[in-house]
């Protein structure tokens, strides 16, 4: 109530604000068009007087003529009279050619001699004043055949015209009056409306719509507004975790004590394809190597954090070497802090699951990068008997029937609902990595209705954005016949309720290998230049990927190639260092895939290359994390350019690395990380310009916005880490579980009372 007579103040003050200007603006008009009106009427009728009086005099000037010849003038006093009693025509005198007056009508102007009446009919202006009012004055030479023979004066009565003017003067005002009022009554209901529009585009900017949710655009007019608020939120929101610090710091000691409290004593057991740790055999000796992989990155602090089980496909040719009986081994090697179990897979088991269903026919159906997805029901079957297998491995582990299994990835669709109808009470997690296409492309699967329903197996499954989960669930209501509350984001389907919830997954913070432990940046980029031979003060941009299509490796070189035509001075001075892991090199699209990168980086180095300067390094091999660390900290600038991604981790993993708040990162607007990393340099990487520019930029950014930018993205990647990641998700299962509990509590005391 009191706000809406606010409300009601402004609007009347603003329209207050249009009002006054235009009442005045009108006065105004009707000030200076009333004078020009009266002018304009008086003119015309002066014509209209003039006219008709030289038709008179024609008309009379055969009489006059006849009179004067016959020196009758006398008589020609009862034809004026006649004449006279035209209620305009006032008087009527004769004036013969030396300027008498020989006769004249009664109320002929006294005074009016032949000569004042000839002067004053001459000018503009032929009014005269006189006791009764304003009289016309008109002189006419009267005519015979002889020629002209006398003149006639025609006095006018003036006040017809000064009634119609006051007439006109009134319609006038009237009209502007009643425009004015229109006009006013427009504005009003005009300012009303926007006023109102205003305010509320203005509360909802200031409630964070379009401001804090850029998909929620806010109205055009309020645009410049909006960013202009959005930025001073960003300064504020910055300063303000600048002073507060994280919310709640999650590192691995708060991850387990949250496991200790939510989920005590409860059994952890995930499950992926990928293994953290592969045994290789290298000459006589076995390696122990890291794998390439975002998933890896992110789950392994969390079970180092929990311990647990984690079910694994073992890959590396010395892996059976080095399990127990069981299949088991402790791991990392030699801390032992949780039990890998691996499962061992026929070639053809891999050929179909791994290499065709998954990574030919999920993986390129998940992601927008144009390659068409390949689906063979030989695949599928495999895929379907590799679940299985997995299923089989989770309950032989498990101790109790209520575990949380969390199961990772595009390669286990069917698991949750097969883990499920053996475990009725377990917590299943399901992480699905990579992006959610929307129905209509995930509709081209001949088996989608069964992944779904595998899916919907979980209690929670997670994706990375919160447009991957609408994706989902709009697939799900295209598809299944599902129950599905919006408001609380869960999906029922037969008995079984699932959440489906976004979790940005991260990296490690505080790093496992701390920076400190790192060289400096300037041993970083000494190591750098001197091994790949560069020049000293060579700027150095990265990019480290997978070699996958989804990456966009080759338009990130496109750019480059695109910045050294546009910018010839960065010839000799830069250097692209392109780390790039083979992977899926079994599939023929993978393999065309890298000979096309190292076709381009070849051209490329062909036009651009001098004497003693290579513009690409591609450095086709897996790296050790040691190596990768250096090329981030040594790095001016930082290249990922994903045509599609879920998340991305190696622009997280660069910021970590750069603890001297230097170096600058560009980031493809396709990958799920654009969405909290807004200091980036955002770019399309299918657009070759913007990238190009971007680049330009990042290479000539100054210190102190390298600065400002840097520290606002590492304070994100600190407080939206990997525990954060895994502990929002374990919470959400310890609450679905004390649910769970609390429920079947009660149904066993209502089963107790009724029995
Ligand atoms: C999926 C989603 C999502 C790369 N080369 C080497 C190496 N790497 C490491 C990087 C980084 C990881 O691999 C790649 O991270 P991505 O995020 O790009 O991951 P994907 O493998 O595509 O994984 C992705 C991720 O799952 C997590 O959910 O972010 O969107 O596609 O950690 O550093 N590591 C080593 N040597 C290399 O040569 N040691």
């Amino acid at each position: 109530m009191f706000r809406a007579n606010i409300d009601g103040m402004n609007t009347f003050r603003l329209q207050l604000r249009f009002l006054v200007p235009l009442v005045l603006t009108l006065v105004a008009a009707a000030y200076l068009a009333l004078p020009l009106m009266d002018q304009l009427t008086l003119r015309w009728f002066s014509r209209d007087l003039d006219l008709r009086g030289s038709l008179l005099a024609s008309g009379l000037s055969d009489s006059i003529g006849e009179a004067l010849a016959e020196h009758r003038v006398t008589h020609l006093q009862a034809l004026f009279d006649r004449t006279v009693q035209d209620e305009r025509l006032l008087a009527i005198g004769l004036c013969s050619l030396d300027g008498q007056l020989l006769e004249r009508t009664k109320g002929y102007p006294r005074g009016l001699d032949c000569e004042s009446a000839q002067s004053t009919a001459a000018r503009a202006d032929p009014v005269l004043q006189i006791e009764g009012g304003a009289v016309h004055v008109g002189f006419f030479a009267v005519s015979d055949e002889s020629g002209r023979v006398a003149d006639l004066v025609l006095v006018h009565d003036m006040s017809f015209i000064q009634r119609r003017s006051q007439d006109t003067r009134e319609y006038l005002i009237i009209l502007i009056a009643a425009l004015g009022a229109a006009i006013a009554m427009i504005t009003v209901v005009v300012a009303q409306l926007s006023w109102r529009g205003w305010v509320a585009g203005a509360r909802a900017l200031l409630r964070g719509e379009g401001l804090i949710r850029p998909l929620l655009q806010p109205a055009p007019e309020l645009a410049p507004l909006a960013a202009e608020l959005r930025s001073h939120l960003r300064e504020l929101h910055d300063e303000y975790r600048r002073i507060r610090g994280p919310e709640v710091e999650w590192n691995p000691d708060h991850l387990r004590s949250l496991l200790r409290t939510q989920l005590r004593g409860d059994e952890i057991v995930v499950v992926s394809n990928r293994e953290p740790y592969i045994h290789e055999s290298s000459s006589d000796r076995v390696v122990v190597r890291r794998p390439a992989s975002g998933l890896v990155t992110a789950i392994e602090p969390v079970m180092r954090a929990c311990s647990g089980t984690w079910i694994a496909h073992g890959s590396g040719s010395a892996d059976r070497q080095t399990v127990d009986a069981n299949d088991h081994l402790r791991v990392p090697p030699g801390r032992g802090e949780y039990t890998l179990r691996r499962i061992w897979l026929s070639a053809e088991e891999e050929q179909g699951y791994y290499f065709g269903f998954a990574n030919e026919g999920i993986w390129p159906l998940c992601h927008v990068a144009h390659v068409r997805p390949v689906f063979r029901e030989t695949d599928w079957l495999a895929y379907r008997e590799v679940n299985r297998r997995f299923a089989d491995a989770v309950i032989d582990e498990v101790r109790s029937d209520d575990p949380v299994v969390m199961v990772q990835d595009y390669h286990f669709a069917l698991l949750p609902l097969m883990i499920r109808e053996r475990l009725p009470h377990a917590t299943i997690l399901t992480f699905w990595h990579i992006p959610w296409p929307n129905p209509e492309s995930f509709g081209i699967c001949p088996w989608r209705r069964e992944i779904l329903q595998g899916m919907l197996g979980s209690t929670i499954l997670g994706f990375h954005t919160p447009f991957h989960c609408k994706n989902f669930i709009e697939t799900v209501d295209r598809n299944l016949q599902a129950r599905i509350e919006h408001e609380d984001s869960t999906i029922s389907f037969r008995d079984q309720q699932t959440l489906v919830e976004s979790y940005p997954i991260s990296i490690q913070w505080p790093d496992a290998n701390g920076a400190a432990a790192q060289p400096s940046i300037e041993q970083c980029r000494r190591n750098v230049t001197e091994r790949l031979g560069l020049s000293a003060g060579q700027k150095i941009a990265v990019g480290v990927d997978r070699l996958d299509y989804t990456k966009g490796v080759l338009e990130r070189m496109q750019a480059f190639g695109r910045l050294l035509e546009q910018h010839p001075e960065w010839i000799g001075r830069l250097a692209l260092v392109q780390a790039a892991a083979p992977s899926r090199g079994v599939l023929q699209e993978y393999r065309s895939f890298q000979d096309q990168v190292r076709n381009m980086a070849a051209q490329l180095n062909e036009q651009f290359g001098r004497e003693g300067y290579r513009p690409i390094h591609l450095l086709m091999e897996h790296h050790e994390r040691e190596a990768v660390a250096e090329l981030y900290r040594a790095a001016d600038v930082c290249l990922v350019t994903s045509l599609h991604d879920g998340m991305n981790l190696v622009c997280k993993e660069f910021v970590a690395a750069r603890d001297d708040e230097r170096g600058v990162l560009i980031l493809s607007r396709f990958a799920g990380a654009a969405r909290e990393m807004a200091e980036a340099l955002i770019v399309n990487p299918y657009h070759v310009e913007e990238c190009a520019a971007a680049l330009q930029r990042a290479l000539t950014m100054p210190e102190a916005e390298q600065r400002e930018r840097m520290v606002s993205l590492r304070m994100t990647v600190q407080e939206f880490n990997v525990y954060r990641w895994a502990g929002r998700m374990l919470t959400d299962a310890g609450r679905l579980r004390l649910r769970r509990r609390i429920e079947a509590r009660v149904e066993r005391h209502h089963a107790d009372g009724v029995l």
